[in-house]
């Protein structure tokens, strides 16, 4: 009995502490969408870690995902289109003892601030970036990103796409990064766990979150992902610290689309680190 009153406790303690992030504004997210399960596995993650609302700063980007800035409280910044990631490395140089997540879309990651993405990877900023990617502009209603599909029809490429989409985690993987992971926001268990180990990572964490987005994006919806993906910890004789199995893994965008963590360089020096400061 008494041990039962204690697990009781603990589990009021807990959703008394995941409560602390609800702010009971008006959410404007389509139905269906993956922002509401991927910003409900932020909120488990920063619980599950014993962080408090005042022990982080959330850096959003402006698009939808960005319209996430209001719905948990938090010390949150809602900064311009692109420019999230310089924001939430100014934000973690000036205050050590705060972790700091940063969010953006594609079309902010890939398109405006890919320059922003370069460095953030090189200087290895002790930044945790959950990566959005609904394969489009949503915000502003379904116009294509680098990362939609080649001959995906969209509201303003009517005859389909033209051009190859560029694979996200492939890029960052060929920019030597630290810490590179992928989940779906399909799989509130699996968020919650790859967001868990970037905010243990001490440098920059590039986690891609797979995003449904129904209403723009009819192409990939959840039962396109649900059939697809798989996971890295199936792998037999996976070596998460071998860079060229990591790119091979993340080749396929189409019929095995692995989650989980894909790379990891505990050789990378951070920011810190490598800067002296
Ligand atoms: C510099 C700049 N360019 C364009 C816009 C207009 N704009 C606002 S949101 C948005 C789309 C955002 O798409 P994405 O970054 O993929 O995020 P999502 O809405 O899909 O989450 C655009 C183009 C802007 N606000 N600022």
């Amino acid at each position: 009995m008494a041990c039962c009153s204690t697990q009781i406790e603990e589990l009021r303690d807990k959703m008394r502490s995941y409560q602390q992030w609800e702010t009971g504004k008006k959410i404007t997210w389509c139905g269906g969408c993956g922002n509401y399960s991927i910003q409900n596995a932020m909120k488990r993650a920063l619980t599950l870690e014993n962080l408090g609302r005042r022990d982080v700063v959330i850096c959003y980007d402006v698009g939808c995902s960005g319209n996430g800035s209001d719905k948990i409280e938090a010390y949150t910044i809602h900064g311009l289109h692109g420019r999230v990631l310089p924001l939430a490395a100014g934000a973690a140089i000036g205050n050590r003892d705060i972790k700091v997540i940063a969010t953006a879309g594609d079309g902010a990651t890939f398109s405006e601030g890919v320059n922003h993405l370069v460095h953030a990877v090189r200087n290895d900023y002790p930044v945790v970036f959950i990566f959005h990617n609904n394969e489009n502009y949503g915000l502003t209603t379904g116009q294509p990103s680098a990362l939609t599909k080649k001959g995906v029809k969209m509201n303003s490429a009517p005859d389909g796409v033209a051009f190859d989409a560029l694979n996200a985690a492939d890029f960052v993987l060929s920019l030597k990064p630290s810490f590179v992971a992928r989940s779906y926001s399909g799989d509130v268990d699996h968020m919650t766990d790859i967001f868990r180990a970037g905010i243990k990572h001490k440098g920059f964490s590039f986690i891609e979150v797979f995003q449904a987005c129904p209403t723009y994006n009819r192409e990939t919806p959840d039962d396109w992902y649900a059939e697809r993906v798989r996971y890295v910890e199936e792998l037999k004789d996976y070596d998460e610290t071998d860079i060229w199995q990591a790119r091979k893994l993340v080749e396929d965008l189409e019929k095995d689309i692995y989650l989980g963590i894909v790379y990891r360089n505990p050789k990378k020096q951070n920011f810190w680190e490598a800067s002296g400061l």
